[in-house]
């Protein structure tokens, strides 16, 4: 019933930050998805008769993948795999799912925030036993494997029927199809004061969620609609589709203005929020006030208290380099620990491991702590609903205010999409080689105190990861951030990170690209984006 399925090895299956992501018709390749999972296999040591997750986002060519990976996984070994009914399993309940049932690690099968549909993105993800995204360590074994891998085992078996809850045998192996929300929406319940969220909802404050045809559907329905009593209708787009109703299920202000503009009209609702096509992202917004992802891990991590989960205090903070140093200055008055790491998730692993830290955030709209060992887009919408049903203010109140304690970190991304690859690579090398000469002077009159490439050196483990991201830094603490994106699946996506530290209450109500025109010219001036990207303008400007 085991079959030896000869292969030859694919050159281009390098994970990038999230797994390995391509356009799905690179992936529906003879053998293209097998290599890479009989990969991610080899790779690993010791899981004989072990658990295995698997699970989705439900988007195009899910389905047909995970019948793949459950054929292969018992044709390798592994004891049992649990699956998410239908196929699904957002990120964050695939990492809860792992560490609660100690599972020796999952498959993820999802690109995050890119569409999908038959000629868009899919992507495969290998998560460790504690729930995290693997390590570079086990991402770089997987590559170096699929570059010589010649064949793949797979049990010859009829697909599993994915859409019943129960045991089922597939070639020795159980087969145990999961209900994908339970144990999320339970875990939910023991972080964050329902009582309170539901006192606050019932008198009156209006939520809405758009879950944008992607997996959170089912998890906000549940948790919002039955568990905290909002309206039927509080979710909104929840039914997960393959292509997402051919929207971009990327929460940000250009692929969920609609929920945006509702929010700040005048008889809109008092919150909104909406996360993407995994689940791991997420954005916040109050009526008046959007909540940076940046600003959002500060005031999180400001108010942490307020949730039963966190009532003791947290360990520490972490962020990703390009994030804004907002959550630094709450870190600093808590006195407890800051990090801050490469771009990735798995950065973060080691860290709350190690207890060092227990909440994390990146400016990518993601936030999350050590109850798993992703990011949270539900988890952070749940944190922000606690704060306010405790603090009894506004978003805007609870924003602003913490802005005049701790001053206000402006800050912005633009991104410049499908560039040409060696166009990027080439604005990034002439930089990089400007880096030393930089300190001292001055770019469209802003003094350079500093320029590096950063490097990680992770205080657990000891590895260095370096190139992560050239950082030019001014007098006054604000600072430009150029680094290529590591997630998208066409040529280069070119990011420029902008930030200004203004301790000054009477300067905090500028717009945003205004209070930061001068540096986004001075990125302009050092870095020639307009000549090397051939664009006048960024793609996208969050
Ligand atoms: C992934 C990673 C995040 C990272 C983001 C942006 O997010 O999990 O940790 O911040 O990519 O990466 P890049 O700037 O390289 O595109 P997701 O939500 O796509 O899994």
């Amino acid at each position: 019933m085991i079959s030896t399925v000869s292969t030859k090895p694919y050159a281009d299956q390098k994970p990038g930050t999230s797994g390995l992501r391509k356009k799905v018709p690179v992936f529906q390749q003879e053998n293209y998805a097998e290599n890479f999972i009989q990969a991610i296999f080899d790779s690993l040591e010791g899981f004989e008769g072990q658990t295995l997750v698997i699970g989705g986002d439900g988007r195009y060519y899910n389905r047909e993948v995970i019948q793949k990976a459950l054929k292969m996984a018992a044709a390798n070994g592994f004891g049992k795999v649990m699956v998410g009914k239908g196929g699904i399993l957002s990120t964050p309940a695939a990492s809860h799912v792992i560490r609660k049932y100690h599972a020796f690690g999952g498959i993820v099968l999802s690109a995050s925030h890119n569409p999908g549909g038959p000629t868009e993105d899919f992507g495969i993800k290998y998560n460790i036993g504690n729930g995290g995204p693997a390590p570079e360590k086990i991402t770089d074994a997987i590559f170096a494997r699929t570059k010589v891998i010649d064949s793949y085992k797979i049990a010859d078996v009829a697909d599993i029927d994915l859409d019943t809850v129960g045991s089922f045998d597939l070639a020795g192996m159980t087969v145990e199809v999961i209900d994908p929300v339970t144990d999320y929406a339970d875990l939910m319940e023991t972080l964050f004061d329902f009582p309170a969220i539901r006192s606050l909802i019932s008198g009156g404050f209006r939520v809405v969620i758009d879950s944008m045809s992607a997996v959170t559907g089912p998890y906000a329905v549940e948790i919002l609609e039955k568990r905290l009593g909002a309206p039927a209708g509080s979710v909104r787009n929840e039914v997960p589709l393959p292509d997402f109703g051919h929207h971009h299920p990327d929460p940000n202000l250009v692929h969920a203005k609609e929920l945006y503009d509702d929010v700040m009209s005048a008889d809109g609702p008092d919150f909104g929020a909406a996360s993407d096509g995994d689940g791991d992202r997420n954005m916040v917004v109050g009526k008046g006030m959007f909540v940076t992802p940046s600003d959002s891990l500060a005031m999180i991590a400001a108010n942490a208290t307020c949730a039963p989960g966190y009532k003791n205090g947290i360990a520490g903070i972490a962020r990703s380099m390009p994030t804004s140093a907002a959550a630094d200055r709450v870190a600093e008055k808590l006195g407890i620990g800051m990090f801050e790491t490469p771009t990735g998730w798995k950065f973060f692993g080691n860290l709350m491991d190690a207890g060092k830290v227990t909440v994390c955030g990146e400016e990518s709209f993601g936030t999350g702590s050590d109850h798993v060992r992703e990011k949270d887009g539900l988890w952070a919408v749940l944190f922000w609903l606690n704060i306010v049903a405790a603090r009894k203010q506004s978003v805007k109140q609870i924003v602003e205010s913490h802005w005049a304690e701790y001053g206000r970190n402006y800050y912005s991304r633009h991104d410049y999409e499908g560039v040409d690859t060696d166009n990027a690579n080439a604005l990034v090398t002439a930089l990089r080689a400007k880096l030393d000469s930089l300190p001292g002077t001055k770019i469209n009159g802003l003094t350079v105190t500093a320029a590096d490439d950063f490097a990680y050196h992770d205080p657990i483990d000891h590895s260095v990861s370096k190139n992560q991201g050239i950082r030019i830094l001014f007098e006054g603490g604000s600072r430009i951030v150029f680094r290529l994106s590591g997630t998208g699946t066409s040529g280069a996506t070119l990011r420029l990170y902008v930030e200004r530290y203004e301790p000054d209450a009477s300067r905090h109500g500028i717009e945003t690209q205004e209070a930061l025109a001068d540096l986004i010219a001075a990125a302009e001036e050092v870095a020639e984006i307009k000549r090397y990207t051939g664009m006048n303008e960024p793609t996208v400007i969050t």
